[in-house]
C-alpha cells in the first residue's frame, strides 16, 4: 500500500476554480470545506415509497454548515484586497463561520446576532474563534440593518450574503450533488431563511447545465418556517418567531434571487410549521442516523408536504439540503427527545429497564 493517497480534496476555491472568480493563491483561506456527502435514505419508504431520497449534508463542513463554502470566498476575497476586519449579522452559523475563517486568515471578526436568539453551539464558535461577539436587543433584520450601515463608512468587510462571493461560493453545493448522482435531481429542497442558498443553489445548476455537465434542470423547493415566512406571504414579517433559529428572518436579503429559482425552475417556496419541522428532524436522526439542525429539517419537512400533496412522484430523485449539524443547538434536542432513564448502578434493577 502506498502512504500517499492521491487526489486529496483542496477545498471548494482550488477545486473549483474555473467556475469561480480568480482568487490569488496566497489569499487563499480555506479549511478544506466542501466535499460533503449525499446520504441516500433507506429507511423513509413509508413515506416517501419508490422514489429516491438523497441528503447533502452540510453539516460536515468545517464549522457545520454550508456557509463555510461562501466564506471561504468572502474572507479570501477581503484578504486579497487588504482588509482586517470582517463583519457579519448572523442568526449563528454565518457567524461561527465568519470567526473560524477570519481567525485562519489572521483578520478581526466582528459579528452580531440576536441576544438569546441563536443556538449554544454556534455562540460558543463564535466566542472559541476569538469574534467579538455582540449580542443585540433585537432580532436579525435589525442586525444587518446595523452591520449595512457599519460597513458603508468604516473599514470592515461585509461577510453576509449580500456579499456577492458568499453566493458564488455556495453556488458549489449544487456542482457536487450533480457529480455524486452523475445528473441534476427532479427536485432539490432547501431551507429559506435569508434566501442565500437557493439562490446559489440555483445559479450552480445553471451554470453546469449552460456548459453541458448536465442536461435537465431541478425544480427549487424553498421552505420557510411558519412564524418566518416573508416570502410565502408576499410582504416582511416584523417580528418573526420559530424554534428554528437558524431561519428566524423576516426581510431576506435575497428575497429576488429565491423568486427567480422558483419561477424559472417551475419550483415553489412554501411554508412547514415548526410542528413539522421538529417531526422531520427526530425522525432523520432516529431513522436515517443522520442529525441535523431544526432549520435544516425545514427541506425535509418541505419533501414530506409536497409528497402529500402528490407533487413528488415514483421515480423522482429529490435532494435536500441539510444545511448544519444538529450538535449546533443541543438545547432543542434535548427538549425535542425523551428523557435519559435514571437507574442505580446494579445489574439487575439495570436489565430489568433494559427489558430482559
Ligand atoms: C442551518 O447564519 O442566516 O436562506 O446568519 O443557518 O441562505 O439564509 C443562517 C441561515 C438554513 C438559511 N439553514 O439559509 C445566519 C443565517 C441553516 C442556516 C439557513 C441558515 P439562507
Amino acid at each position: 500500500m502506498q502512504l500517499t493517497r492521491k487526489g486529496l480534496w483542496s477545498g471548494i476555491i482550488r477545486e473549483y476554480r474555473d467556475f469561480l472568480p480568480a482568487i490569488s493563491d496566497e489569499a487563499v483561506t480555506t479549511l478544506l470545506e466542501g466535499n460533503t456527502p449525499l446520504v441516500e435514505t433507506t429507511n423513509l419508504k413509508h413515506i416517501f415509497g419508490n422514489l429516491r431520497l438523497l441528503l447533502k449534508f452540510e453539516g460536515l463542513n468545517p464549522t457545520g454548515s454550508f456557509k463555510d463554502r461562501g466564506m471561504t470566498m468572502a474572507v479570501s476575497k477581503a484578504r486579497e484586497e487588504g482588509s482586517r476586519a470582517v463583519i457579519c449579522a448572523s442568526t449563528g452559523n454565518t457567524s461561527a463561520s465568519a470567526a473560524a475563517y477570519a481567525a485562519k486568515a489572521g483578520m478581526k471578526a466582528y459579528v452580531l446576532v440576536p441576544d438569546g436568539g441563536i443556538a449554544l453551539g454556534k455562540l460558543s464558535q463564535a466566542m472559541m474563534h476569538g469574534a467579538m461577539v455582540l449580542q443585540i436587543k433585537g432580532n436579525f433584520d435589525d442586525a444587518l440593518n446595523i452591520v449595512k450601515e457599519v460597513t458603508k463608512s468604516y473599514p470592515v468587510k461585509m461577510v453576509n450574503s449580500i456579499n456577492p462571493f458568499r453566493i458564488e461560493g455556495q453556488k458549489t453545493g449544487a456542482f457536487e450533488v450533480c457529480e455524486h448522482l452523475g445528473f441534476a435531481p427532479t427536485f432539490h429542497f432547501l431551507p429559506v431563511g435569508n434566501a442565500g442558498n437557493i439562490t446559489a443553489y440555483w445559479r450552480g445548476y445553471r451554470e453546469y447545465h449552460k456548459q453541458g455537465i448536465i442536461s435537465n434542470l431541478p425544480k427549487m423547493m424553498g421552505f420557510q418556517a411558519e412564524g418566518a415566512a416573508p416570502i410565502v406571504l408576499g410582504h416582511p414579517v416584523a417580528d418573526p418567531h420559530t424554534v428554528a433559529t437558524a431561519i428566524k428572518i423576516g426581510n431576506p436579503a435575497s428575497w429576488e434571487g429565491a423568486l427567480k429559482a422558483k419561477e424559472e425552475s417551475g419550483g415553489v417556496i412554501d411554508l412547514v410549521t415548526d410542528e413539522e419541522i421538529i417531526e422531520a428532524y427526530r425522525l432523520l436522526a432516529s431513522m436515517e442516523g443522520v442529525f441535523c439542525e431544526p432549520a435544516s429539517a425545514a427541506s425535509v419537512a418541505g419533501a414530506i408536504k409536497m409528497k402529500k400533496e402528490g407533487i413528488l412522484n415514483d421515480g423522482d430523485t429529490v435532494v435536500c439540503t441539510l444545511t448544519g449539524h444538529g450538535l449546533k443547538d443541543p438545547d432543542t434536542a434535548m427538549n425535542s427527545s425523551p428523557k435519559p432513564t435514571k437507574v442505580p448502578a446494579d445489574l439487575k434493577k439495570i436489565l430489568k429497564v433494559m427489558g430482559f
